[in-house]
């Protein structure tokens, strides 16, 4: 039996063509500064969010800890909202790597205001700790993969400059953001300072994110990477993958939107079953449970081939990504009925 693996987007295998243009890449040592096959990918990447340079790593995670790291001194807070990966989903690095606070705020489905922003900036005061960075995520993971609107970062860029904070965006799935919206990726970037995206999750690729921000800035960054351990020698070949993926598989992931839309317009009428519509917007269903527990809903549902993540006592998420078709979401709708009916 195929399982159908809803997880999340991060379980895609490479192709047989991204395979081959891995096995073919041109490659060097990259800490020494000569791969050709990382240095087009960081180009690559940081022009199309129209950013100075790029800093290649091997995750999301380490991706957006250099980030926090580079910008901030011990004890700095961040500004985040209370669902956002980088507290939930890091394993605590912020305090572990760089001794920070997450000051959380509630967002609405995962989205923050420019007014909450403003509330939460400590003033200028001996006791306080100092307000560094204000860090988003779009997509929202946690939230159901919800899109940031364009003009409420913008507003929240506004209020962080007044106060000199540095923006910082988990853009881990951006790309899913601007396949949506049809909203630049270069023009969601340019209001932050420093943006990290993803290659591993719904664009198919095996390893690998990037780190964006003016020259000087990954100049910095490139030095906490060796301190993180994440220098890597003839990184090309996954690079690579990478390179495959950004040419090839950006525009699927409106696909995956649609077997996202199909799975929550078919669960959510499913007795016992609850989901936020409004939140699926991009890839990704958050299902709430009322007849049993998320691990029970999860086993059952694993008996029968289908896999999805528990994410609280009684929720689970459904990720659609390239290895899940259109029929195997029904498949799996079928499959759900069949659960909630016994
Ligand atoms: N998210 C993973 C898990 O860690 C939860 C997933 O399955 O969704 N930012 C965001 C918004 C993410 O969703 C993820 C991965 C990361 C950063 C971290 O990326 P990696 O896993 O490459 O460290």
């Amino acid at each position: 039996m195929k399982q159908i693996d809803l997880r999340s987007d991060t379980v895609t295998r490479p192709s047989p063509e991204m395979r081959r243009a891995m096995a073919e890449a041109i490659v060097g040592d990259d800490v020494l500064g000569d791969d050709p096959t990382i240095k087009k990918l960081e180009a690559m990447t940081a022009e199309m969010l129209g950013k100075e340079a790029g800093l290649y790593v091997p995750s999301g995670t380490m991706s957006n800890q250099i980030a926090l790291f580079t910008a901030s001194n011990r004890g700095d807070e961040v500004l985040c909202e209370t669902g956002c990966h980088i507290l939930n989903y890091e394993a605590g690095a912020p305090a572990v790597l760089s001794n920070l606070i997450l000051h959380t705020i509630d967002g609405k489905r995962g989205i923050i205001s420019a007014e909450q922003i403003e509330q939460n900036i400590r003033p200028i005061n001996v006791h306080c700790p100092l307000t560094k960075i204000v860090s988003l995520e779009n997509t929202h993971n946690r939230a159901g993969g919800t899109i940031y609107p364009l003009e409420t970062i913008s507003a929240i860029e506004v209020v962080a400059r007044r106060h000199g904070l540095w923006m910082h965006l988990d853009g881990a799935r951006l790309w899913n953001a601007h396949v949506a919206t049809g909203i630049g990726l270069d023009a969601y970037a340019a209001h932050f300072d420093t943006v990290s995206v993803c290659l591993s999750k719904g664009m198919g690729a095996p390893i690998g994110s990037v780190l964006l921000g003016t020259a000087d800035f990954i100049e910095k960054a490139r030095r906490a990477r060796k301190i993180f351990g994440g220098g890597m020698r003839q990184v090309g070949i996954i690079a690579a993958a990478g390179i495959y993926a950004l040419e090839n598989n950006l525009p699927d992931l409106a696909q995956d939107h649609d077997n996202a839309r199909y799975l929550g317009e078919h669960l959510s009428p499913i007795p016992g079953l609850t989901i936020d519509l409004e939140t699926v917007q991009t890839n990704i269903v958050i299902v709430d449970n009322e007849k049993m527990t998320a691990d029970d809903f999860y086993s059952r549902l694993a008996d029968k081939g289908v896999l999805c993540i528990p994410i609280g006592p009684a929720r689970v998420r459904f990720v659609t990504h390239r290895d899940v078709s259109y029929e195997e979401c029904q498949k799996a709708v079928e499959n759900v009925e069949q659960v909630m009916a016994n």
